[in-house]
């Protein structure tokens, strides 16, 4: 290789490794390779020297050019890295800093409950169903052996609808329980069966402690060879997590609805003493939910086979439930929509209840 094209080598290396940024190194790559470069001058200049030595110089000139395309590629590959560590350094965010308070928002505390106990039973292989507030006589009484006499279907008791059913038909209902979701449910849906039904319900009843809507969560579990056995381990295991309370205790006491057989109303362990309500294993008790083995009759109702399918079902309160957790003591505060209240007691909006590694955080 002739002196000249050497030092021409030599000169781009130093200029390409020199280059600061990638619009140095282009201006660089127009100056040696562009139409008018430098290399490219020279090849032009072949044609005008002897043709003995035009060959080797020829061959000299494309190494020289290979050469400094490579020369570029290389000290283009190392600004591109650099520029990505910088724009890494610059565009650097701490995600384990925490998510910024919002100033007001809150999830209200009903809300939270809800997201709880889809947690907790989500976790037992529940799914969550939902349906009308206003209901049919049939699917809110009748499908759940409630007879027409029953005391829950006086006027006194339940809102009814003055015109919205058909000519002839008996008057809707808002809705004075979840059942009847249980009911389309089991008429819908090819057993196994597992759901919770949160939601609101309505009932003629307003003073301190009953207003005149609320809301309920009831579950529905139905498959083949389902016992009361079933039904205590669930509850008892929705209960602690809950509750957060491990060994809470929990009794079960016979009782009557008219949608099963047997039925039973739960207590969990509680103290009373001075007045404060602790709960766990303090040998007292207190009322939380009812629940029992559905009804043959229901079962029946729903167009399934009572002698293949059997199951449990159990209902409670929300609003109770949220109290004795929260330490809300007046029930009518949840109606209220006081903010102060609710940045009292509501929760911030990202903290969604999960149960990975418990409910508790
Ligand atoms: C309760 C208590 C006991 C219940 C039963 C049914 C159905 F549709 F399966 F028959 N739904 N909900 C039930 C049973 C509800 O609430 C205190």
């Amino acid at each position: 290789m002739t002196d000249d094209i050497a030092a021409l080598i030599a000169d781009a290396r130093s200029r390409i490794e020199a280059a600061a940024d990638g619009a140095a190194l282009e201006a660089l790559r127009v100056e040696w390779l562009g139409k008018k470069g430098r290399i490219t001058e020279l090849m032009k200049t072949l044609g005008a020297i002897p043709a003995d030595e035009r060959k080797a110089r020829g061959a000299a000139l494309n190494v020289a050019k290979d050469e400094v395309a490579g020369l570029l590629a290389a000290r283009g590959a190392v600004l591109a890295e650099s520029e990505l560590d910088a724009r890494l350094a610059r565009e650097r965010i701490d995600v384990t800093l925490p998510p910024r308070p919002l100033p007001d928002g809150r999830v209200h505390p009903i809300s939270q409950t809800i997201d709880e106990l889809t947690a907790i039973f989500g976790e037992m292989g529940f799914s969550v169903a939902e349906g009308p507030d206003i209901e049919d006589d049939w699917y809110n009484f009748t499908a759940l052996n409630i007879p027409a006499e029953h005391p829950s279907r006086q006027m006194m008791d339940t809102f009814y609808l003055r015109s919205a059913g058909e000519a002839g038909a008996p008057p809707k209902v808002l809705r004075t329980h979840t059942s009847p979701v249980q009911i389309r449910t089991m008429m819908s849906v090819k057993p196994p069966i597992r759901v919770i039904i949160p939601g609101r319900t309505y009932r003629s009843d307003h003073d301190a402690t009953h207003s005149p809507n609320f809301h309920q969560v009831e579950g529905l579990v139905i498959d083949k060879a389902i016992h009361m056995g079933h039904l205590k381990g669930c509850l008892q295991e929705f209960c602690r997590a809950y509750f957060e309370v491990a060994d809470l205790p929990l009794r079960f006491r016979p009782s009557h609805f008219p949608f099963t057989e047997p039925s039973a109303e739960v207590d969990i362990g509680c103290s009373r003493a001075g007045g404060e309500l602790k709960l766990g294993n303090h040998g007292d008790w207190l009322e939380i939910l009812g629940c029992g083995m559905v009804h043959p009759k229901v079962i029946a109702n729903c167009g399934l086979d009572p002698e293949e399918w059997q199951g449990f079902a159990f209902g409670m309160g929300i609003e109770r439930i949220t109290m004795l957790k929260y330490g809300i003591p007046d029930l009518r505060t949840f109606y209220e929509a006081d903010l102060r209240w609710l940045r009292h007691y509501g929760f911030m909006p990202l903290d969604v209840p999960s149960m990975t590694g418990g409910l508790a955080r």
